[in-house]
């Protein structure tokens, strides 16, 4: 049963997965089942690739912190925004990508129509309350026909889903812990950001959210 609950109060259909846009698939809590592995290893990783606070080319910090798993990570400096091998502050390659991640991300891409997506990259974000990412596109991977995955952990965020122009209004999608979204076709290039992260505390992960994003970069 999978069509409103059964004592009448929900007059909206659930559905596992809603269309945001074309090319985009929203999975509420898709990620569950995987939450405990993700979880160890996030941990993993940012043991071996702490999180730090990257500087933009303008040479501002960003609130949101960042690490990377898999061959690729994606990093920012003075000298612009680009995918490298190994992770520059310990000049060590980036830890590999876990197999719950790859795993997860497959699901997740089949379910969204996109059948062979091997990801090779995964940027992990961390915020804390009062943390943004500003409307940006992600442009940075060396084609854009496959699809990003994006997981979220932790406490809630809302989503600001644009255009393919800056200036376009935005949609806003309130995103939890578990929720994970396919992003592919005409939505891979739209702009996008996340407001500020308003104070809580998650049962799993107290005062932060987590993202993974799952791409194919090389
Ligand atoms: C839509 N991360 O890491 S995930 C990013 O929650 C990033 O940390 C946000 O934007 C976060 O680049 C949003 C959702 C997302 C990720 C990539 C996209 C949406 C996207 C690429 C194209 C279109
Ligand atoms: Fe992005």
């Amino acid at each position: 049963m999978n069509t409103g609950d059964l004592f009448g109060a929900a007059a909206v259909p659930v559905r596992a997965e809603e269309p945001l846009a074309e090319g985009a698939c929203l999975l509420r809590g898709f990620a569950l089942p995987w939450q405990t592995a993700l979880l160890e290893a996030v941990d993993d990783i940012t043991a071996r690739a702490p999180f730090r606070h990257l500087t933009t080319p303008g040479g501002l910090r960003m609130s949101v912190a960042m690490s990377n798993a898999g061959a690729l990570g994606w990093i920012s400096d003075r000298r612009g925004y680009r995918y490298t091998a190994r992770d520059p502050d310990s000049g060590l390659p980036w830890p590999p990508l876990p197999h719950a991640f790859l795993q997860l991300a497959k699901a997740a891409a089949a379910r969204g129509g996109f059948t062979d997506f091997t990801p090779d990259a995964c940027l992990i974000n961390r915020y804390r309350p009062g943390d943004r990412l500003t409307l940006h596109q992600d442009r940075d991977e060396r084609e854009h026909i496959h699809p990003i995955v994006s997981v979220s952990l932790g406490l809630p965020a809302v989503f600001l889903f644009g255009g393919l122009q800056r200036g376009e209004l935005a949609l806003r999608v309130p995103l939890a812990h578990g929720d994970v979204v396919v992003w592919g076709g005409p939505a891979r290039l739209r702009f996008h950001g996340i407001l500020p992260l308003k104070p809580g505390a998650h049962e799993l992960l107290g005062e932060q959210r987590i993202n993974l994003t799952l791409r194919k970069a090389g």
